[in-house]
């Protein structure tokens, strides 16, 4: 294995900057944008309060229903389609990453979310997958493409200080263990900061989860 720097930020959490090298970082956005020109490209979801998102969202594997917060096959709250499989090459660099922080991952869900200039995304938990995977913290592994993102890494409750973290393109951020529920977020995107040989718009941030440690239907 090659050298990969690790940033840890708190018990079972870690930013691995670059830890995609250039054509990885290019390899994966050609696959985002074959699944963004497939038959379930990106979307605005709707939250439950009715209002839109500030980012665009793709997921893979299984749905994650912005209305109902919960994970689904097929796209209800948007246009009945199955959620497209997630891409074993995708998975691969995800449970490597997971590796590289001594965290086993078998993720069978990606969401893939699209910035733009003026995207973001409010802070959050990651508490949707099943309790199994909650309780045995399960890390949720992030990639970054394109557009750097400050993104906030903050407590256990919403009104904790958050730390900002420049996600640049080709970073992993990983959240396991002791910070699988930490709050997170991203405050904003850097516009014209990614690498010019990245030919996505703006930023595109791949989180790759397990739902259950067992195989399980939604
Ligand atoms: O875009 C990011 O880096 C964070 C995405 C995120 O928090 C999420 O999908 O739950």
């Amino acid at each position: 294995m090659s050298a990969v720097e690790v940033v840890p930020l708190a018990p079972g959490a870690f930013h691995l900057p670059g830890y995609l090298s250039p054509p990885e970082q290019r390899r994966v956005a050609a696959i985002v944008q074959a699944l963004a020109d497939g038959p379930a490209g990106f979307y605005r979801p709707r939250v439950r309060g009715g209002g839109f998102m500030h980012c665009d969202m793709l997921c893979l594997g299984r749905h994650w229903n912005a209305r109902t917060y919960t994970y689904e096959r097929q796209r209800s709250d948007h246009d009945g389609c199955p959620a497209p499989p997630l891409p074993p090459e995708l998975a691969r660099q995800a449970v490597e990453a997971a590796a590289r922080v001594g965290f086993a991952l078998d993720p069978d869900i990606c969401l893939v979310n699209r910035y733009g200039d003026d995207g973001r995304m409010g802070l959050h938990q990651d508490k949707d997958e099943d309790a199994s995977t909650l309780d045995a913290g399960v890390p949720v592994v992030s990639l970054s493409l394109g557009d750097t993102g400050r993104f906030l890494f903050g407590g256990f409750r919403r009104r904790e200080s958050t730390t900002a973290i420049d996600l640049r393109s080709g970073d992993a951020f990983v959240m396991g263990g002791a910070s699988r529920l930490r709050y997170h977020g991203v405050a904003r995107i850097l516009r014209g900061s990614a690498p010019p040989d990245i030919e996505l718009p703006g930023r595109i941030s791949l989180t790759f989860r397990q739902y259950a440690l067992e195989a399980h239907e939604p």
